[in-house]
């Protein structure tokens, strides 16, 4: 390539000499607009981070989290009783068409970014904030473990309680004994983890968020609180935070009036099998 170029005439070189000076003096342009438009833009504040939702426990993780870290956000409700979970452009962010989700238009590299996964989300703001997430390594594991603790046990076992005790068409005992027993175990190692610190990794961070959401629906699940004193000093404190009644409570009005036994909504949610598309 190099070699064929060097062949060509004179004027030929000349001319293309130009263009090219042209051409570079046209992206230096371009690109001073650019950086002198870049701190405008920032002047206007940070874009806000598009909030995927649904009020429930696993929502509620990614409210309290933005509520606690004042990041502005944005809700955009996802009505999983319609099955607004399969629309393709959710699907595209979040393709396990389950909600929460993010988009942060203020990426990584000033780029938007899109998270599905709430402990994937939650890990993320912690870094980006900061905040009620340890830049330490010891502190970070301590963090890391309880909140993987509570997304792959506390949130589906609950979750399992939920669908057999109180939205199962059939009653089927042996499966509710399974669950609210694994719930009940899974509360005793949180209390007893509680028992000589206020918060699951010392400090308050995003794995006590993880959890209240879910911890909040005892009742639900067949637990009694006076059986994990520590746990429910832990809870009190939990919902005493100003942040998580908001996180707790933010569109709770978009759910009034679902009927979870309704066979609609029953249809949508679940008997779910691969999709073609
Ligand atoms: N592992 C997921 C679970 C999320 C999840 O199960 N979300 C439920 C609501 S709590 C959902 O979107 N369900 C929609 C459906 O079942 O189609 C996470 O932690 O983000």
């Amino acid at each position: 390539m190099a070699k064929r170029a060097a062949a060509k005439s004179k004027t030929k070189t000349k001319a293309t000499t130009r263009k090219t000076a042209k051409k570079v003096a046209k992206k230096a342009a371009k690109n001073t607009a650019k950086n002198t438009a870049k701190p405008a833009h920032q002047a206007k504040g940070p874009k806000p981070i598009d909030l995927y939702y649904w009020a429930t426990p696993n929502g509620f993780k990614i409210s309290i989290m933005l509520e606690e870290c004042k990041l502005p956000y944005r809700l955009v409700p996802v009505n999983i009783a319609k099955g607004e979970q399969f629309k393709p452009e959710f699907l595209k962010i979040s393709p396990n068409n389950r909600m929460p989700a993010i988009v942060d238009p203020n990426g990584p590299g000033g780029r938007p970014i899109s998270i599905f996964e709430s402990g994937a989300i939650l890990q993320y703001l912690g870094r980006k904030s900061g905040k009620f997430y340890p830049a330490d390594e010891r502190g970070r594991v301590e963090v890391d473990q309880w909140l993987f603790w509570q997304v792959g046990g506390v949130g589906p076992m609950c979750g399992q309680v939920h669908h057999f005790k109180n939205y199962a068409r059939e009653t089927i005992p042996y499966a509710i004994a399974r669950y609210v027993d694994e719930v009940n175990r899974l509360y005793g190692v949180m209390n007893k983890r509680l028992a000589d610190r206020k918060f699951l990794a010392g400090k308050y961070s995003i794995a006590d968020m993880a959890c209240v959401g879910w911890v909040n629906g005892w009742e639900k699940q067949g637990q009694h609180m006076d059986e994990f004193p520590h746990l429910k000093r832990w809870l009190e404190a939990m919902k005493a935070r100003p942040a998580v009644k908001r996180g707790m409570a933010l569109g709770l009005e978009l759910r009034q009036g679902i009927d979870m036994k309704d066979p609609k909504v029953q249809a949508v949610l679940f008997g779910q099998r691969a999709r073609a598309s």
